[in-house]
């Protein structure tokens, strides 16, 4: 069901136009209207939408302490264990992301440094539809909590007019989540970015959304900040001739069933390796749960490629700027110097991109599209402004005060030249 490319033809498909298609304009259209409705009306306008949108009549915005220490004693206490201690591996990955404010240049007569503050408020969009994924609660919040942010807000639509998914709200829990509202749509994004009687705005709005949840987010970015407008997501495998098809096969498939644009490239130096990566495709395809979102997936967004050794598989991978890029290769450790574009690397046989989805720290929330090739995955940063300070002696500008002179009178910018004259020790 995968097809095979010649390297020629995976470069004309994959690498000349990597562009998302253009923006769907009536997407746009609807969400500058439900964004400047809510703007000028608050929380009448929210709840109309809400009503039209998610079909259910809103009591309250906010998930209640009740209905969050309910929601514990609704999901498996098997899958809570295991999320904790997801929690905890991410919360040990991305706490060695923090640095602290620094002097850079401690002297009598100049000091200068950068202070690290968190963002103050932050809106967590988290699908409560199909795609209802506590893991990504986690990606999201535990960078932003650790960063030092002193309010996460989680936005979600409510499932059956009423509640959010428990696992959602648990998650939350786990993460440190400080508020839960049962909002989703352009009209939480626009609640968030603007605020409303009762909802306070927030700084910066991260998380996955659905097209009109992407409109949203790139209206309001200005305002507030966003994080990344992610597209399908996606996997490049390089593997020579030791690695396991039925591995290969089974990874190519997690990716697939994300969803029908999903793609999953094989770069390999072996044409036996590929003929039995695609026999076990159709053979783990057909028991599958997700089979023709996965199946559509292989078959029109992805592809294999027969490469005439392992440096020119990372040739067109650094090139792909995949957003997962696994390595299953003899000494795969060895091979890290080989990359240049991936959001997040996984290395060797027992190394599944999955397990990096779930549990094992590195953040899930990845650049995707090649925009790798000059961006990074979700982490403690994202929470983070710096903010650059300086001291000058009298002394020390008196040294300095020419030069600037020189620089702001070629720039025909005399008021800037005369703030540092009229300092001068004449
Ligand atoms: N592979 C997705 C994350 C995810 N997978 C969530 C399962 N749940 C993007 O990195
Ligand atoms: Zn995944």
């Amino acid at each position: 069901m995968i097809p095979s490319y010649s390297i020629q033809s995976f470069e004309e498909k994959f690498l000349s136009k990597q562009k998302a298609s253009l923006e769907d304009t009536t997407i746009i259209e609807i969400a500058k209207q439900v964004i400047n409705d809510i703007r000028e009306n608050g929380d009448k306008a929210l709840s109309k939408y809400v009503e039209q949108f998610d079909n259910y009549v809103p009591i309250d915005f906010e998930v209640s302490n009740k209905e969050r220490e309910q929601a514990w004693d609704e999901v498996d206490p098997d899958t809570i264990t295991s999320l904790k201690l997801a929690a905890d591996n991410i919360r040990d990955f991305h706490k060695q992301q923090l640095s602290s404010s620094r002097f850079m240049n401690v002297g009598e007569e100049v000091v200068s440094g950068q202070l690290f503050r968190p963002i103050e408020r932050v809106g967590i969009y988290v699908p409560g539809g199909t795609a209802c994924y506590p893991s990504s609660v986690l990606m999201n919040a535990i960078p932003a909590v650790l960063a030092g942010v002193e309010e996460v807000i989680m936005v979600t639509p409510a499932r059956n007019g009423e509640n959010i998914a428990p696992i959602l709200s648990v998650a939350a829990d786990i993460a440190g989540v400080s508020k839960i509202l049962k909002i989703g749509g352009i009209q939480a994004i626009a609640a968030l970015a603007y605020g409303t009687e009762t909802i306070s705005n927030v700084d910066k709005i991260v998380g996955p959304g659905n097209a009109y949840v992407a409109a949203a987010k790139s209206l309001v970015y200005g305002d507030v900040g966003i994080d990344m407008i992610a597209g399908p997501s996606e996997v490049a495998i390089i593997a020579d001739q030791t690695a396991n098809p039925i591995y290969i096969a089974a990874d190519l498939i997690a990716q697939a069933e994300h969803d029908e644009n999903a793609r999953a490239f094989l770069f390999s130096t072996s044409d036996q390796l590929i003929k039995e990566t695609k026999m076990e495709l159709e053979r783990q395809c057909s028991n599958l749960p997700r089979r023709e979102i996965a199946e559509k997936a292989l078959k029109n967004k992805s592809s294999c490629v027969l490469v005439s050794d392992i440096t020119q598989a990372f040739e067109l991978s650094n090139r792909l700027a995949p957003e997962h890029l696994e390595v299953q290769v003899e000494s795969p450790l060895n091979y890290l110097g080989k990359v240049k574009n991936a959001g997040s690397v996984f290395l060797g046989n027992y190394t599944p991109e999955a397990l990096g989805d779930y549990f094992a720290g590195p953040n899930h929330v990845l650049p995707t599209s090649g925009t790798a090739r000059f961006s990074s995955g979700l982490s403690v940063d994202d929470f983070i402004k710096k903010t650059t300070f300086l001291y000058y002696s009298q002394q020390a500008l008196d040294d300095a005060a020419q030069h600037v002179v020189n620089i702001a009178t070629e720039e025909q910018l005399e008021g800037h030249a005369r703030a540092v004259q009229k300092r001068l020790n004449k």
